[in-house]
């Protein structure tokens, strides 16, 4: 049987694909599981970045919907989210590497919300993301009511939400909810040169630039001011960044470690 995960570790980054491509990548336990367990060995210091993608001609489609089909009707869909989607968004979030997505197709539900979760998102000119949810009587979920106001504003998050309607990868991009929309024939090549190149660089420095993005959603100027200050006392012991100061004197290029 076919993984519902392929994991394909490169020179420094770990490519993560959704592999259910029958049901446009959407989620059911073992899928949910094989990701939990890949991104938690993602956190080894081997891995400098994670690339994130899906299978086939979507992206994602969320919840796998065959699932809650069933005579007995849907389970508890809190248990579900607190044992699978928010764990999700948090290892995203939590993981100190950046993760890039790259969008292949259509990112319908959860599916969409966990691409905005991702630190770097690049999506095929083709691919639409949809905020399914109000189709089928649910609430936007993995943590899509607390990026897309904050990404778009309130009124787009609104709308979006509301109407349900597809939001094509250009207007994402120029609405500033993904980093790039790109050809559909490039996608792969440019998402894994971003992997490929971010797996080079100073790694804790970039883990603690996402560690003060995250909190700045929530911060106050004041709380953020204090944050920087702290991390940045740990990025300056780091032997990266001794590397990058060297480098720059001596006028070669750098050579980070990670550390
Ligand atoms: O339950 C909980 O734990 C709570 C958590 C919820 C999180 C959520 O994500 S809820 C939202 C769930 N997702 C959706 O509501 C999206 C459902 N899918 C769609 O609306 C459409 O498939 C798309 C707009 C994404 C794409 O449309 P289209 O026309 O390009 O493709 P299609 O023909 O609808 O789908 C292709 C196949 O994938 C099809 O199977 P078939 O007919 O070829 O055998 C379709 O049934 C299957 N598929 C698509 N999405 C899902 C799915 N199968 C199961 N679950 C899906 N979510």
């Amino acid at each position: 049987m076919e993984p519902s995960l392929i994991v394909a570790e490169h020179d420094g980054w770990t490519e993560l694909t959704l592999n259910r491509p029958d049901r446009l990548n959407a989620f059911n336990e073992d899928l949910h599981r094989a990701l939990a367990a890949a991104l938690d060995a993602a956190a080894d210091e081997a891995c400098r970045a994670v690339l994130l993608t899906g299978a086939g001609r979507g992206f994602c489609a969320g919840q796998d919907l065959g699932d809650r089909a069933s005579a007995d009707g849907p389970p508890d869909l809190g248990a579900t989210i607190e044992a699978f989607y928010n764990p999700l968004i948090r290892r995203i979030r939590g993981l100190r590497k950046p993760v890039v997505c790259a969008v292949n197709g259509v990112a319908a539900g959860a599916g969409a919300n966990i691409a905005f979760a991702c630190d770097i998102v690049l999506a095929a000119r083709s691919a639409k993301f949809i905020q399914a949810f109000a189709r089928i009587g649910l609430v936007p979920d993995s943590g899509g009511t607390f990026f897309l106001p904050r990404l778009v504003g309130d009124a787009r998050a609104r709308a979006l939400m509301l109407l349900a309607e597809p939001l094509s990868a250009e207007k994402a991009e120029s609405w500033g909810l993904i980093w790039k929309a790109v050809d559909d024939a490039t996608l792969m090549d440019e998402a894994r040169a971003l992997a490929a190149h971010l797996a080079t660089q100073p790694t804790q420095g970039l883990a603690l630039t996402k560690a003060a993005l995250n909190a700045s959603a929530s911060n106050g100027l004041d709380t953020q001011l204090d944050l920087e200050r702290d991390l940045q006392r740990e990025a300056g012991r780091t032997p990266d960044y001794r590397e990058g100061v060297s480098a720059f004197v001596e006028k070669r290029p750098a050579r980070f470690s990670g550390r």
